[in-house]
């Protein structure tokens, strides 16, 4: 397509647009501010760099075993800068405690520091993102018996929590350096593969393990906070201490975020719904967009019904400047610099889509009990030409239009990640 078909396009859509009373430009201009968290283990497939030789476990799985998976901090970095390019504006990376740089010394996750992730935060500096972090609560032999912070062993509770505050140091570290507010996000895989006789308990453990990592002050300006509920994992089939009900009165009651994962519900349970509950109560939430098949089996962001209804809810609710916008997926059946791109180029979409909806006029209809213009309208957004919108956007952004990135990222694994064996 010539730029002249893209600018046809565009003006033609966006009088069909305006029609319905939309101003598209407005519109882009709005999702140019929005920087999506890309989660950095969709390119190494949860591995980090501890070199424990293990995969993920702890709840988590990862399948397929497609070539050219990043090795060291330096590929992985080189992967994300390829991912980027094709993805129109400026984003963020979210990192892993397990991704500390340690210069082949052996530091255990109590005793990470802001020191080991200098080269990250030079990264980012050079390329103007943010980064935001998570302690790495799997893959690791103190994970004893699925159980972290909720551990009846002190010890092991204590190696955890310490692991927890060093963590919200380096996301505060991370967040002045940059002058970006790290977002950091605890998860924990603990819980029972069977029926638990004590529910009780490791919930209340919890709660202590958390008020420990959170009782240093920190900066609200340079570390955020953020709490990641969940329904069940693998091996925890029967029981996870840290469910919704549990984190969602922890963020209320304790001032953290609270962080709302697409896959961590029951499977027809959708997060859409949640974000406006939540946010009644918490002045921001965090997201980890996800797509569970059947399970929780962070398949990659696809441009979903389910998808449409997040982005409709943050951006009809008014709630952009509240959310914290971040995917969590990982597939490596496919390439993965691929799957950076398609599932956030999907976000993108999905928001603008959401931004470029007649909301105005839907909400006018509601508020007069004309449930019959709501409908109609709704379904009549469904066929606006949004791709040439969407095309046009990513062209004004300097990256490829429509599926040429997938060219870019074929030459790339020919050059780079094929020769990784
Ligand atoms: C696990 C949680 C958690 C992880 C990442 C790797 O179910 O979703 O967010 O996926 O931290
Ligand atoms: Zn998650």
């Amino acid at each position: 397509m010539t730029t002249k078909q893209l600018e046809t396009a565009y003006r033609i859509a966006c009088e069909r647009y305006a029609e319905h009373g939309v101003n598209v430009e407005a519109a882009i201009k709005k999702l140019t501010t929005v920087a999506i968290s890309i989660h950095c283990w969709q390119g190494d497939d949860v591995r980090g760099f501890e070199n424990s030789g293990t995969s993920v476990g702890d709840g988590l799985a990862v399948t397929g075993n497609y070539p050219g998976r990043a090795r060291t901090p330096d590929e992985l970095r080189a992967d994300f800068e390829q991912a980027i390019a094709l993805i129109p504006g400026t984003h963020r990376f979210n990192l892993h405690a397990s991704y500390a740089e340690t210069g082949g010394r052996r530091v255990d996750r109590d005793a990470l520091g802001a020191e080991h992730f200098k080269n990250w935060i030079a990264w980012a500096k050079s390329r103007k993102i943010g980064l935001d972090l998570n302690p790495t609560y799997f893959s690791h032999p103190k994970v004893v018996g699925g159980l972290t912070l909720t551990s009846p062993d002190k010890a092991i509770r204590r190696f955890w929590i310490e692991h927890g505050i060093r963590c919200r140091e380096i996301g505060a570290t991370i967040g002045k350096a940059l002058g970006k507010t790290c977002l950091t996000n605890l998860w924990i895989p603990d819980g029972m593969k069977d029926t638990p006789s004590d529910r009780r308990a490791p919930r209340e453990r919890l709660v202590e393990s958390l008020d420990a990592i959170f009782a240093p002050k920190i900066d609200r300006r340079h570390n955020l906070d953020s709490v990641e509920p969940k329904l069940f994992g693998i091996g925890a089939e029967s029981y996870t201490a840290g469910s919704h009900e549990f984190y969602l009165a922890y963020a209320v009651s304790r001032g953290t975020l609270l962080t709302l994962d697409a896959g961590h519900y029951h499977p027809t349970e959708c997060i859409s719904d949640k974000i406006s509950s939540v946010l009644t109560f918490l002045p921001e939430i965090a997201l980890h967009v996800s797509r569970g098949v059947r399970w929780d089996s962070d398949h990659v962001v696809t441009l979903t019904d389910s998808l449409q209804a997040i982005a409709q809810e943050i951006v009809w609710g008014g709630y952009l400047g509240r959310t914290h916008i971040g995917l969590d997926y990982f597939d490596a059946s496919i390439n993965r610099v691929a799957a950076w791109v398609i599932g956030t180029r999907n976000m993108l979409k999905a928001l603008l889509l959401a931004l470029t909806a007649p909301i105005a006029r839907l909400k006018q209809a509601e508020l007069t009990g004309d449930y019959t213009t709501r409908l109609a309208l709704m379904e009549e957004m469904k066929t606006l030409p949004f791709g040439a919108v969407w095309d046009h956007y990513c062209h004004r952004m300097g990256v490829p239009v429509g599926a040429a990135w997938l060219a870019e990222v074929q030459g790339y694994e020919k050059r780079v990640l094929s020769l990784r064996g």
